[in-house]
Protein backbone atom coordinates (compact mmCIF):
# COMPACT_ATOMS: atom_id res chain seq x y z
CA UNK A 1 0.00 0.00 0.00
CA UNK A 2 2.95 1.95 0.87
CA UNK A 3 4.05 1.92 -2.53
CA UNK A 4 0.62 2.55 -3.78
CA UNK A 5 -0.26 5.65 -2.05
CA UNK A 6 3.50 7.04 -2.98
CA UNK A 7 2.60 6.68 -6.84
CA UNK A 8 -1.17 6.90 -7.38
CA UNK A 9 -2.47 10.21 -8.74
CA UNK A 10 -5.15 11.22 -7.20
CA UNK A 11 -7.88 10.49 -9.97
CA UNK A 12 -6.41 6.65 -9.23
CA UNK A 13 -6.97 7.42 -5.36
CA UNK A 14 -10.41 8.39 -5.89
CA UNK A 15 -11.48 5.49 -8.17
CA UNK A 16 -10.09 3.45 -5.05
CA UNK A 17 -12.28 5.12 -2.80
CA UNK A 18 -15.10 3.82 -3.41
CA UNK A 19 -13.71 0.22 -2.83
CA UNK A 20 -13.91 -1.28 0.80
CA UNK A 21 -11.19 -1.11 3.54
CA UNK A 22 -8.62 -3.63 2.51
CA UNK A 23 -8.57 -6.88 5.54
CA UNK A 24 -6.62 -7.47 7.46
CA UNK A 25 -3.90 -10.02 7.52
CA UNK A 26 -4.84 -12.42 10.40
CA UNK A 27 -1.43 -14.45 11.47
CA UNK A 28 -1.94 -17.80 13.16
CA UNK A 29 0.01 -20.42 14.10
CA UNK A 30 -0.86 -24.28 15.08
CA UNK A 31 1.39 -26.62 16.43
CA UNK A 32 0.32 -29.84 15.48
CA UNK A 33 1.53 -32.49 18.67
CA UNK A 34 0.81 -35.21 20.44
CA UNK A 35 -0.45 -34.48 23.91
CA UNK A 36 -1.43 -36.30 26.58
CA UNK A 37 -5.05 -35.05 27.58
CA UNK A 38 -8.26 -36.64 29.59
CA UNK A 39 -11.35 -34.57 28.03
CA UNK A 40 -13.53 -36.87 29.42
CA UNK A 41 -11.06 -38.50 32.33
CA UNK A 42 -9.51 -40.88 30.27
CA UNK A 43 -6.79 -40.13 29.53
CA UNK A 44 -4.82 -40.63 26.02
CA UNK A 45 -2.23 -39.90 23.54
CA UNK A 46 -4.05 -37.02 21.19
CA UNK A 47 -3.45 -35.26 18.42
CA UNK A 48 -3.59 -31.47 18.74
CA UNK A 49 -3.66 -27.92 17.80
CA UNK A 50 -1.37 -26.26 19.98
CA UNK A 51 -2.12 -29.14 23.03
CA UNK A 52 -5.92 -28.24 23.50
CA UNK A 53 -9.08 -29.98 22.05
CA UNK A 54 -10.30 -28.04 20.92
CA UNK A 55 -7.52 -26.48 19.27
CA UNK A 56 -7.68 -22.33 19.83
CA UNK A 57 -9.88 -20.38 18.54
CA UNK A 58 -9.37 -18.64 15.19
CA UNK A 59 -11.15 -15.45 14.49
CA UNK A 60 -10.91 -13.01 11.98
CA UNK A 61 -13.24 -10.21 10.63
CA UNK A 62 -15.22 -10.09 7.09
CA UNK A 63 -12.66 -9.38 4.21
CA UNK A 64 -9.33 -10.07 6.01
CA UNK A 65 -7.17 -12.45 4.96
CA UNK A 66 -5.97 -15.76 7.65
CA UNK A 67 -2.22 -16.49 7.16
CA UNK A 68 -1.98 -20.21 9.19
CA UNK A 69 0.87 -21.53 9.78
CA UNK A 70 0.89 -25.25 10.62
CA UNK A 71 4.06 -26.36 11.85
CA UNK A 72 4.07 -29.94 11.93
CA UNK A 73 5.47 -31.38 15.36
CA UNK A 74 3.90 -34.49 15.78
CA UNK A 75 6.05 -37.95 17.01
CA UNK A 76 3.35 -40.77 18.23
CA UNK A 77 3.22 -43.03 15.04
CA UNK A 78 0.75 -45.29 16.37
CA UNK A 79 -1.22 -42.15 14.71
CA UNK A 80 -1.12 -40.60 11.26
CA UNK A 81 1.91 -38.43 11.50
CA UNK A 82 1.71 -36.17 8.68
CA UNK A 83 -1.18 -33.81 8.90
CA UNK A 84 -3.79 -31.50 6.46
CA UNK A 85 -6.35 -28.92 7.58
CA UNK A 86 -9.21 -27.78 5.93
CA UNK A 87 -11.22 -24.89 7.16
CA UNK A 88 -14.56 -25.98 6.39
CA UNK A 89 -17.68 -23.94 5.00
CA UNK A 90 -14.92 -21.03 4.05
CA UNK A 91 -15.60 -19.32 0.13
CA UNK A 92 -11.32 -20.61 -0.79
CA UNK A 93 -11.12 -18.93 -4.21
CA UNK A 94 -10.21 -20.73 -7.35
CA UNK A 95 -6.38 -18.52 -6.93
CA UNK A 96 -5.87 -19.98 -3.96
CA UNK A 97 -7.55 -23.45 -4.01
CA UNK A 98 -4.01 -24.87 -3.59
CA UNK A 99 -4.29 -23.53 0.28
CA UNK A 100 -7.47 -25.62 0.77
CA UNK A 101 -6.25 -27.81 2.43
CA UNK A 102 -7.94 -31.39 1.29
CA UNK A 103 -5.39 -34.02 0.89
CA UNK A 104 -4.92 -35.79 -2.47
CA UNK A 105 -7.62 -33.07 -3.86
CA UNK A 106 -6.05 -29.84 -3.67
CA UNK A 107 -2.90 -30.48 -1.55
CA UNK A 108 -0.48 -33.41 -0.42
CA UNK A 109 -0.16 -33.55 3.42
CA UNK A 110 2.74 -32.15 5.58
CA UNK A 111 5.20 -34.24 6.71
CA UNK A 112 6.45 -34.83 10.29
CA UNK A 113 9.16 -31.97 11.02
CA UNK A 114 7.32 -30.01 8.18
CA UNK A 115 5.60 -26.37 8.14
CA UNK A 116 3.37 -25.09 5.60
CA UNK A 117 1.05 -21.60 5.54
CA UNK A 118 -2.10 -21.53 4.03
CA UNK A 119 -2.69 -17.92 3.05
CA UNK A 120 -6.69 -17.82 2.53
CA UNK A 121 -8.46 -14.44 1.75
CA UNK A 122 -11.92 -13.92 3.03
CA UNK A 123 -13.68 -13.22 -0.14
CA UNK A 124 -17.52 -12.30 -1.00
CA UNK A 125 -18.31 -10.14 2.27
CA UNK A 126 -18.46 -14.12 4.01
CA UNK A 127 -19.33 -14.40 7.58
CA UNK A 128 -20.29 -16.88 10.50
CA UNK A 129 -19.55 -19.70 11.77
CA UNK A 130 -17.05 -21.99 10.63
CA UNK A 131 -14.27 -24.70 12.09
CA UNK A 132 -10.95 -26.13 10.65
CA UNK A 133 -9.71 -30.00 11.42
CA UNK A 134 -7.75 -32.18 9.77
CA UNK A 135 -8.24 -33.46 6.42
CA UNK A 136 -6.31 -36.65 6.64
CA UNK A 137 -7.94 -40.08 6.66
CA UNK A 138 -9.97 -39.94 10.20
CA UNK A 139 -7.05 -37.94 12.13
CA UNK A 140 -9.73 -35.58 13.41
CA UNK A 141 -11.52 -38.46 15.16
CA UNK A 142 -7.73 -37.98 17.72
CA UNK A 143 -8.88 -34.48 18.54
CA UNK A 144 -7.25 -31.91 15.76
CA UNK A 145 -10.63 -29.60 15.38
CA UNK A 146 -11.30 -26.15 16.74
CA UNK A 147 -13.73 -23.51 16.01
CA UNK A 148 -13.16 -20.30 13.27
CA UNK A 149 -15.22 -17.25 13.23
CA UNK A 150 -15.42 -14.85 11.11
CA UNK A 151 -17.22 -11.50 12.68
CA UNK A 152 -19.34 -9.13 10.75
CA UNK A 153 -18.84 -5.29 12.38
CA UNK A 154 -21.77 -4.39 10.37
CA UNK A 155 -24.05 -7.87 10.58
CA UNK A 156 -27.66 -6.87 10.50
CA UNK A 157 -28.98 -8.74 12.94
CA UNK A 158 -26.89 -7.14 15.68
CA UNK A 159 -29.47 -5.72 17.02
CA UNK A 160 -31.15 -9.25 17.92
CA UNK A 161 -27.79 -9.98 20.96
CA UNK A 162 -25.47 -8.10 23.30
CA UNK A 163 -22.50 -10.41 23.52
CA UNK A 164 -20.74 -12.57 20.92
CA UNK A 165 -17.55 -13.49 21.78
CA UNK A 166 -14.94 -15.71 22.38
CA UNK A 167 -16.65 -16.93 25.34
CA UNK A 168 -20.03 -17.54 23.57
CA UNK A 169 -19.09 -20.87 21.00
CA UNK A 170 -20.19 -24.26 21.98
CA UNK A 171 -18.27 -26.71 20.20
CA UNK A 172 -19.78 -29.98 20.61
CA UNK A 173 -18.32 -33.32 19.42
CA UNK A 174 -17.83 -36.92 19.74
CA UNK A 175 -14.72 -38.64 21.90
CA UNK A 176 -13.31 -41.58 21.22
CA UNK A 177 -10.55 -43.59 23.89
CA UNK A 178 -8.77 -45.62 21.14
CA UNK A 179 -6.42 -43.99 18.91
CA UNK A 180 -8.56 -43.51 14.79
CA UNK A 181 -5.80 -45.86 13.33
CA UNK A 182 -6.31 -48.66 15.75
CA UNK A 183 -10.29 -47.96 15.09
CA UNK A 184 -10.40 -47.54 11.63
CA UNK A 185 -8.74 -51.10 11.71
CA UNK A 186 -10.97 -52.43 14.11
CA UNK A 187 -13.86 -50.94 10.95
CA UNK A 188 -12.41 -52.07 8.40
CA UNK A 189 -12.28 -55.74 9.58
CA UNK A 190 -16.10 -55.91 11.01
CA UNK A 191 -17.65 -52.79 8.68
CA UNK A 192 -19.16 -51.36 11.74
CA UNK A 193 -18.54 -48.04 12.06
CA UNK A 194 -16.82 -47.06 15.43
CA UNK A 195 -19.08 -45.91 18.42
CA UNK A 196 -17.76 -42.87 20.52
CA UNK A 197 -17.22 -43.36 24.22
CA UNK A 198 -18.29 -40.02 24.77
CA UNK A 199 -19.95 -36.60 23.71
CA UNK A 200 -17.68 -33.49 24.61
CA UNK A 201 -19.18 -30.26 25.36
CA UNK A 202 -16.11 -27.17 24.39
CA UNK A 203 -13.70 -30.07 25.12
CA UNK A 204 -15.28 -31.85 28.31
CA UNK A 205 -17.53 -34.77 28.57
CA UNK A 206 -18.22 -37.79 30.65
CA UNK A 207 -19.04 -41.60 30.03
CA UNK A 208 -20.59 -44.55 31.69
CA UNK A 209 -18.75 -45.37 34.80
CA UNK A 210 -15.69 -42.64 34.15
CA UNK A 211 -15.18 -39.75 36.92
CA UNK A 212 -17.05 -36.72 37.18
CA UNK A 213 -15.55 -33.98 34.63
CA UNK A 214 -17.05 -30.66 35.70
CA UNK A 215 -19.70 -29.89 32.85
CA UNK A 216 -18.72 -26.83 30.71
CA UNK A 217 -19.94 -23.90 32.36
CA UNK A 218 -21.43 -21.01 30.25
CA UNK A 219 -21.50 -17.89 32.56
CA UNK A 220 -24.56 -15.40 31.74
CA UNK A 221 -25.88 -12.17 33.06
CA UNK A 222 -30.22 -11.93 33.59
CA UNK A 223 -31.05 -9.61 31.62
CA UNK A 224 -28.69 -10.12 28.46
CA UNK A 225 -28.98 -11.24 25.08
CA UNK A 226 -26.02 -13.88 23.85
CA UNK A 227 -25.13 -14.58 20.60
CA UNK A 228 -23.99 -18.78 20.97
CA UNK A 229 -22.50 -20.06 17.95
CA UNK A 230 -22.76 -23.75 17.78
CA UNK A 231 -20.66 -26.23 15.77
CA UNK A 232 -21.13 -29.82 15.69
CA UNK A 233 -17.20 -30.97 15.13
CA UNK A 234 -18.25 -34.84 14.92
CA UNK A 235 -16.59 -37.10 13.19
CA UNK A 236 -19.49 -38.78 13.77
CA UNK A 237 -22.39 -38.11 15.60
CA UNK A 238 -25.79 -36.00 15.49
CA UNK A 239 -25.74 -33.39 18.21
CA UNK A 240 -29.74 -32.11 19.71
CA UNK A 241 -29.16 -29.17 20.94
CA UNK A 242 -31.31 -27.30 24.13
CA UNK A 243 -31.90 -25.10 26.73
CA UNK A 244 -33.98 -25.50 29.59
CA UNK A 245 -36.66 -22.95 29.79
CA UNK A 246 -34.88 -20.63 27.23
CA UNK A 247 -36.07 -20.48 23.76
CA UNK A 248 -33.16 -20.09 20.62
CA UNK A 249 -33.55 -18.04 17.95
CA UNK A 250 -31.53 -19.29 14.92
CA UNK A 251 -30.23 -16.37 12.90
CA UNK A 252 -27.48 -18.23 10.99
CA UNK A 253 -27.03 -21.29 9.37
CA UNK A 254 -23.42 -22.45 8.15
CA UNK A 255 -22.50 -19.19 7.86
CA UNK A 256 -25.39 -17.66 6.01
CA UNK A 257 -27.59 -14.79 8.23
CA UNK A 258 -30.86 -16.41 8.16
CA UNK A 259 -34.33 -14.92 9.30
CA UNK A 260 -34.52 -15.29 12.93
CA UNK A 261 -36.70 -18.53 13.59
CA UNK A 262 -37.21 -18.98 17.22
CA UNK A 263 -37.17 -23.16 18.81
CA UNK A 264 -36.61 -24.79 21.31
CA UNK A 265 -34.48 -27.73 20.31
CA UNK A 266 -32.01 -27.90 17.33
CA UNK A 267 -30.80 -30.95 15.76
CA UNK A 268 -27.65 -30.79 14.39
CA UNK A 269 -25.61 -33.53 11.56
CA UNK A 270 -21.34 -33.62 11.84
CA UNK A 271 -19.94 -30.27 10.76
CA UNK A 272 -23.28 -28.30 10.59
CA UNK A 273 -23.19 -24.86 12.48
CA UNK A 274 -26.10 -22.32 13.29
CA UNK A 275 -25.52 -19.12 15.45
CA UNK A 276 -28.78 -18.61 18.21
CA UNK A 277 -29.61 -16.02 20.27
CA UNK A 278 -30.53 -16.87 23.79
CA UNK A 279 -32.14 -14.16 25.80
CA UNK A 280 -31.14 -15.05 29.76
CA UNK A 281 -34.53 -13.80 30.64
CA UNK A 282 -35.15 -16.10 33.53
CA UNK A 283 -34.71 -16.67 37.22
CA UNK A 284 -31.30 -16.58 38.68
CA UNK A 285 -30.40 -20.10 38.93
CA UNK A 286 -28.90 -23.00 37.04
CA UNK A 287 -29.49 -24.76 33.91
CA UNK A 288 -28.72 -27.70 32.01
CA UNK A 289 -27.99 -26.93 28.20
CA UNK A 290 -28.43 -30.32 26.86
CA UNK A 291 -26.72 -31.97 24.29
CA UNK A 292 -27.66 -35.49 23.46
CA UNK A 293 -26.63 -37.27 20.74
CA UNK A 294 -26.66 -40.33 18.40
CA UNK A 295 -24.43 -42.00 16.47
CA UNK A 296 -24.30 -46.14 16.22
CA UNK A 297 -25.50 -48.74 18.37
CA UNK A 298 -24.83 -48.08 22.37
CA UNK A 299 -24.92 -51.65 22.46
CA UNK A 300 -21.26 -51.41 20.50
CA UNK A 301 -19.82 -49.24 22.94
CA UNK A 302 -20.92 -49.50 26.92
CA UNK A 303 -18.97 -45.94 27.93
CA UNK A 304 -21.55 -44.56 26.15
CA UNK A 305 -24.36 -42.60 28.09
CA UNK A 306 -26.08 -39.42 25.89
CA UNK A 307 -27.28 -38.55 28.38
CA UNK A 308 -23.99 -37.22 29.84
CA UNK A 309 -23.39 -34.79 27.32
CA UNK A 310 -24.11 -31.46 28.87
CA UNK A 311 -23.13 -28.09 30.42
CA UNK A 312 -24.46 -25.43 32.54
CA UNK A 313 -25.97 -22.27 32.07
CA UNK A 314 -25.31 -20.72 35.25
CA UNK A 315 -26.70 -16.95 36.09
CA UNK A 316 -24.20 -14.37 37.67
CA UNK A 317 -25.79 -14.90 41.41
CA UNK A 318 -26.43 -18.60 41.26
CA UNK A 319 -24.83 -20.77 42.93
CA UNK A 320 -21.85 -22.97 42.38
CA UNK A 321 -24.25 -26.32 41.68
CA UNK A 322 -25.38 -28.09 39.40
CA UNK A 323 -29.06 -27.37 38.24
CA UNK A 324 -31.84 -29.41 39.85
CA UNK A 325 -33.49 -30.00 37.57
CA UNK A 326 -32.76 -33.62 36.18
CA UNK A 327 -30.93 -34.65 33.62
CA UNK A 328 -33.44 -34.40 30.16
CA UNK A 329 -32.54 -35.22 26.52
CA UNK A 330 -33.85 -31.63 26.16
CA UNK A 331 -38.07 -30.26 25.58
CA UNK A 332 -40.92 -33.28 25.18
CA UNK A 333 -44.67 -32.74 23.84
CA UNK A 334 -46.49 -30.98 24.05
CA UNK A 335 -43.97 -28.10 24.37
CA UNK A 336 -41.37 -29.43 21.81
CA UNK A 337 -41.01 -26.66 19.22
CA UNK A 338 -37.89 -28.25 17.33
CA UNK A 339 -36.19 -26.54 14.62
CA UNK A 340 -37.29 -27.76 10.60
CA UNK A 341 -34.58 -27.38 8.41
CA UNK A 342 -36.39 -26.93 5.81
CA UNK A 343 -38.30 -24.12 7.51
CA UNK A 344 -35.44 -21.98 7.31
CA UNK A 345 -34.62 -18.67 5.31
CA UNK A 346 -31.73 -16.61 4.03
CA UNK A 347 -31.69 -13.18 5.59
CA UNK A 348 -31.05 -12.50 1.89
CA UNK A 349 -33.93 -13.61 -0.38
CA UNK A 350 -32.61 -15.26 -3.30
CA UNK A 351 -34.09 -17.65 -5.85
CA UNK A 352 -32.22 -21.23 -6.47
CA UNK A 353 -30.72 -20.45 -10.30
CA UNK A 354 -32.50 -22.72 -12.75
CA UNK A 355 -29.62 -25.56 -13.10
CA UNK A 356 -27.89 -26.53 -16.45
CA UNK A 357 -26.30 -29.50 -15.01
CA UNK A 358 -28.25 -32.44 -13.38
CA UNK A 359 -26.28 -35.29 -11.10
CA UNK A 360 -27.19 -37.82 -9.46
CA UNK A 361 -26.22 -39.40 -6.54
CA UNK A 362 -27.11 -42.31 -5.07
CA UNK A 363 -25.48 -43.71 -2.04
CA UNK A 364 -25.10 -47.23 -1.34
CA UNK A 365 -23.03 -49.22 1.53
CA UNK A 366 -21.34 -52.87 0.56
CA UNK A 367 -23.51 -55.08 3.25
CA UNK A 368 -21.00 -56.06 6.24
CA UNK A 369 -18.16 -54.50 4.90
CA UNK A 370 -16.34 -50.54 5.14
CA UNK A 371 -16.97 -49.63 1.69
CA UNK A 372 -19.26 -46.97 0.85
CA UNK A 373 -20.06 -46.30 -3.38
CA UNK A 374 -21.44 -43.28 -4.57
CA UNK A 375 -23.12 -44.57 -8.15
CA UNK A 376 -21.40 -47.74 -7.51
CA UNK A 377 -18.05 -46.41 -7.16
CA UNK A 378 -16.01 -45.82 -3.39
CA UNK A 379 -13.64 -43.02 -3.31
CA UNK A 380 -9.92 -44.01 -3.31
CA UNK A 381 -7.54 -40.89 -2.83
CA UNK A 382 -5.60 -41.27 -5.72
CA UNK A 383 -1.44 -40.49 -5.41
CA UNK A 384 -1.40 -37.26 -7.18
CA UNK A 385 -3.96 -34.28 -5.94
CA UNK A 386 -6.32 -33.82 -8.49
CA UNK A 387 -5.42 -30.23 -8.26
CA UNK A 388 -1.56 -31.27 -9.71
CA UNK A 389 -3.63 -33.36 -12.19
CA UNK A 390 -5.74 -30.37 -13.59
CA UNK A 391 -2.68 -28.16 -13.84
CA UNK A 392 -0.84 -30.70 -15.83
CA UNK A 393 -3.44 -31.15 -17.98
CA UNK A 394 -6.53 -32.97 -17.20
CA UNK A 395 -9.53 -32.05 -19.28
CA UNK A 396 -11.85 -34.83 -19.02
CA UNK A 397 -12.98 -37.26 -16.60
CA UNK A 398 -11.20 -39.97 -18.36
CA UNK A 399 -7.93 -38.39 -16.87
CA UNK A 400 -8.80 -39.12 -13.37
CA UNK A 401 -9.09 -42.76 -11.98
CA UNK A 402 -12.59 -44.17 -11.47
CA UNK A 403 -11.94 -44.47 -7.90
CA UNK A 404 -11.38 -40.65 -8.10
CA UNK A 405 -15.14 -39.98 -8.56
CA UNK A 406 -14.50 -36.93 -10.09
CA UNK A 407 -17.46 -34.90 -12.29
CA UNK A 408 -15.46 -32.51 -14.81
CA UNK A 409 -18.16 -29.02 -14.84
CA UNK A 410 -18.20 -26.00 -17.11
CA UNK A 411 -17.39 -23.19 -14.95
CA UNK A 412 -19.64 -20.74 -14.67
CA UNK A 413 -22.86 -23.02 -14.47
CA UNK A 414 -25.46 -23.84 -12.30
CA UNK A 415 -25.40 -27.54 -11.22
CA UNK A 416 -28.13 -29.61 -9.55
CA UNK A 417 -27.48 -32.64 -7.31
CA UNK A 418 -30.24 -35.18 -6.65
CA UNK A 419 -30.05 -37.64 -3.91
CA UNK A 420 -32.74 -40.03 -4.52
CA UNK A 421 -34.43 -40.82 -0.72
CA UNK A 422 -32.34 -44.17 0.50
CA UNK A 423 -33.34 -46.43 3.52
CA UNK A 424 -30.74 -45.83 5.24
CA UNK A 425 -31.79 -45.03 9.64
CA UNK A 426 -28.81 -42.20 9.58
CA UNK A 427 -28.43 -39.69 7.32
CA UNK A 428 -25.59 -38.62 5.99
CA UNK A 429 -23.98 -35.42 5.97
CA UNK A 430 -22.94 -34.55 2.39
CA UNK A 431 -20.49 -31.25 2.43
CA UNK A 432 -19.51 -28.95 -0.52
CA UNK A 433 -15.63 -27.56 -0.19
CA UNK A 434 -15.14 -24.12 -1.64
CA UNK A 435 -18.79 -22.85 -2.39
CA UNK A 436 -22.42 -23.56 -0.59
CA UNK A 437 -25.51 -24.64 -2.15
CA UNK A 438 -29.01 -23.67 -2.14
CA UNK A 439 -30.59 -26.70 -0.25
CA UNK A 440 -33.98 -26.49 -2.70
CA UNK A 441 -35.10 -30.16 -1.11
CA UNK A 442 -34.47 -30.76 2.61
CA UNK A 443 -34.59 -34.28 3.85
CA UNK A 444 -36.82 -32.71 6.42
CA UNK A 445 -39.28 -32.44 4.09
CA UNK A 446 -41.15 -33.53 0.54
CA UNK A 447 -41.59 -30.09 -0.48
CA UNK A 448 -39.17 -28.62 -3.24
CA UNK A 449 -38.33 -24.57 -2.75
CA UNK A 450 -36.49 -23.06 -4.83
CA UNK A 451 -37.90 -19.41 -4.37
CA UNK A 452 -35.99 -19.08 -1.36
CA UNK A 453 -34.39 -21.97 -0.08
CA UNK A 454 -31.95 -21.58 3.04
CA UNK A 455 -27.58 -21.82 1.38
CA UNK A 456 -25.72 -23.89 3.74
CA UNK A 457 -22.64 -26.22 2.84
CA UNK A 458 -23.74 -29.11 5.19
CA UNK A 459 -27.03 -30.99 4.26
CA UNK A 460 -28.46 -34.36 5.96
CA UNK A 461 -28.93 -37.12 2.78
CA UNK A 462 -31.32 -39.74 4.22
CA UNK A 463 -34.20 -41.10 4.09
CA UNK A 464 -37.01 -38.28 2.31
CA UNK A 465 -34.25 -37.16 -0.54
CA UNK A 466 -32.18 -34.11 -0.56
CA UNK A 467 -31.79 -31.81 -2.96
CA UNK A 468 -29.01 -29.03 -3.94
CA UNK A 469 -28.16 -26.43 -6.73
CA UNK A 470 -24.42 -25.13 -6.55
CA UNK A 471 -22.84 -22.66 -8.82
CA UNK A 472 -19.29 -23.40 -10.51
CA UNK A 473 -18.81 -19.54 -10.45
CA UNK A 474 -15.52 -20.46 -8.15
CA UNK A 475 -13.94 -23.00 -10.37
CA UNK A 476 -11.36 -25.51 -9.15
CA UNK A 477 -11.75 -29.35 -7.78
CA UNK A 478 -13.96 -29.09 -4.58
CA UNK A 479 -14.63 -32.26 -2.17
CA UNK A 480 -18.16 -33.12 -1.96
CA UNK A 481 -18.44 -35.84 0.48
CA UNK A 482 -20.22 -37.09 3.65
CA UNK A 483 -19.24 -35.52 7.38
CA UNK A 484 -19.58 -38.35 8.83
CA UNK A 485 -15.74 -39.57 8.61
CA UNK A 486 -15.67 -42.90 8.33
CA UNK A 487 -18.29 -43.24 6.13
CA UNK A 488 -15.64 -40.45 4.10
CA UNK A 489 -12.52 -42.69 4.55
CA UNK A 490 -14.77 -45.65 3.55
CA UNK A 491 -15.12 -44.07 0.27
CA UNK A 492 -18.44 -41.58 0.20
CA UNK A 493 -16.97 -38.80 -1.48
CA UNK A 494 -17.06 -37.23 -4.74
CA UNK A 495 -14.73 -34.43 -6.27
CA UNK A 496 -16.69 -31.58 -8.19
CA UNK A 497 -13.97 -30.22 -10.51
CA UNK A 498 -15.37 -27.17 -12.37
CA UNK A 499 -13.58 -24.93 -14.53
CA UNK A 500 -10.48 -27.13 -15.70
CA UNK A 501 -9.08 -24.06 -18.01
CA UNK A 502 -10.03 -21.42 -16.06
CA UNK A 503 -8.46 -23.53 -13.02
CA UNK A 504 -5.25 -23.24 -14.75
CA UNK A 505 -5.50 -20.05 -15.45
CA UNK A 506 -5.68 -18.80 -12.06
CA UNK A 507 -3.96 -21.16 -9.84
CA UNK A 508 -0.39 -20.46 -9.46
CA UNK A 509 0.80 -22.65 -6.63
CA UNK A 510 4.13 -21.77 -4.57
CA UNK A 511 7.19 -23.49 -4.24
CA UNK A 512 6.03 -24.55 -0.87
CA UNK A 513 2.94 -26.28 -2.18
CA UNK A 514 5.08 -27.85 -4.75
CA UNK A 515 7.57 -29.37 -2.19
CA UNK A 516 4.64 -31.16 -0.36
CA UNK A 517 3.98 -34.00 -2.57
CA UNK A 518 7.76 -35.41 -3.07
CA UNK A 519 8.25 -34.65 0.80
CA UNK A 520 5.14 -36.84 1.44
CA UNK A 521 5.72 -39.72 -1.35
CA UNK A 522 8.73 -40.04 0.16
CA UNK A 523 7.93 -40.84 3.98
CA UNK A 524 7.85 -44.58 4.79
CA UNK A 525 4.89 -45.75 5.77
CA UNK A 526 4.80 -45.21 9.64
CA UNK A 527 5.74 -41.21 8.75
CA UNK A 528 2.65 -40.47 6.61
CU1 LIG B 1 -22.25 -40.84 5.74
Amino acid sequence: MKFLAATASAALLALLKPHPVLGATVPVTLDIINAVGAPDGFSRSMVTANGTYPGPLITANKGDTLVVTVNNKLTDDTMRMSTSLDFDGIFVETANSFDEGSSFVTACPIAPNASYTYTIPLVNDQTGTFWYHSQLSVQYVDGLRGSLVVYDPEDPLADLYDVDDENTIWAVGDWWHNTSTSMLVTYVASGIVPVSDTGTFNGVGRFNGGPEVPFYVQNVVAGTRYRFRIINQSARNVFTMSVDSHNLTVIETDGTPTTPMTVNEIEMLAGQRYSVVLEANQPVDNYWINAPYTGGSPANNLNQNATLARAILRYQGAPDADPSAPMSLGPAEPGLNALVEANLRPLVAQAAPEPDINITLNLVVTAGRAQWNVNNVSYLPPSVPTLLKILDGANSASDFNVTENTFVLPANKTVQVIFPPSDDDEAHPFHLHGNNFWLVKSNTTDVINTANPIRRDVAGVGAEGTIVRFSTNNPGPWFFHCHIFWHFQAGLATVMASGLEETREQVHPSQAWDALCPAYDALPANLQ
